[in-house]
């Protein structure tokens, strides 16, 4: 059986955090409150957005939520360095595990997908960009059926774009909203918990498999 990878962008292949050091030069030791504050928001409106029915690019979530942050923390940001982030945002670095950990997974013949509420222009320039393209037979996005994660029907779009089936399909993330979702949808789901301190949701659902990097993929996939 040929298994079929299907790796979340943001938050686990590319490193969001990595907006903090561009983000230094206009408000300095917040800048890793303001990444994490901006990360959320631009979360909770894809969500909303999904849940209204009142779609628009995932990139317009990240620049609304831009402009809140600001807002919410009292800082003032000029308009055009504002458009210098979201161009920053286009550039975020992959994580060094992202890194060691795909060309293994390639040559050990895993299917794999990006898989992400990027429009596919734009996570196929991010992962250029960041080195890591190469490694992927195609990039799926939400934005093809104008819908967000956790929306079961984006989880079946992947399903049918990637030509698989649900129980040879995992969804790779370090977001437990879209491990549960997959998992919801009928896919495997792999949690990547970055930190010691990430919580998984206390729902009905638990990570098929649970690990710390994407180098312990492989071998957590065969065990
Ligand atoms: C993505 C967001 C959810 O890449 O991280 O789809």
């Amino acid at each position: 059986m040929t298994i079929t990878l299907a790796f979340d962008v943001y938050g686990t292949l590319i490193d969001t955090a990595g907006i903090s050091t561009a983000l230094e030069k206009h408000i300095g030791s917040k800048a890793v409150q303001f990444s994490s504050a901006w990360r959320e928001k631009q979360l909770e409106y894809s969500f909303r957005r999904g849940l209204m029915q009142n779609y628009c690019k995932f990139s317009v979530c990240t620049r609304e939520a831009l402009e809140y942050t600001c807002q919410v923390l009292g800082i003032e940001i000029k308009a055009e360095e504002k458009d210098l982030l979201m161009q920053e945002y286009r550039k975020l670095p992959a994580f060094p595990d992202a890194q060691k950990a795909l060309p293994h997974l390639q040559s050990s013949g895993f299917r794999l997908y990006a898989f992400s509420n990027g429009p596919a222009e734009n996570v196929s320039a991010l992962l250029e960009n960041a080195g890591i393209a190469k490694y992927f037979n195609d990039v799926v996005s939400t934005d093809e059926i104008k819908s967000f994660k956790p929306n079961p029907a984006v989880y079946a779009h992947f399903l049918r774009r990637s030509r698989a089936g649900g129980n040879e399909a995992w969804l790779v993330s370090g977001n437990p909203f879209d491990v549960i979702g997959a998992l919801s949808a009928g896919m495997r789901g792999a949690w990547v918990k970055r930190m010691k301190s990430a919580v998984f949701d206390p729902w009905e659902f638990e990570p098929t498999v649970t690990v710390e990097t994407l180098t312990e993929l492989e071998s957590a996939l065969q065990s």
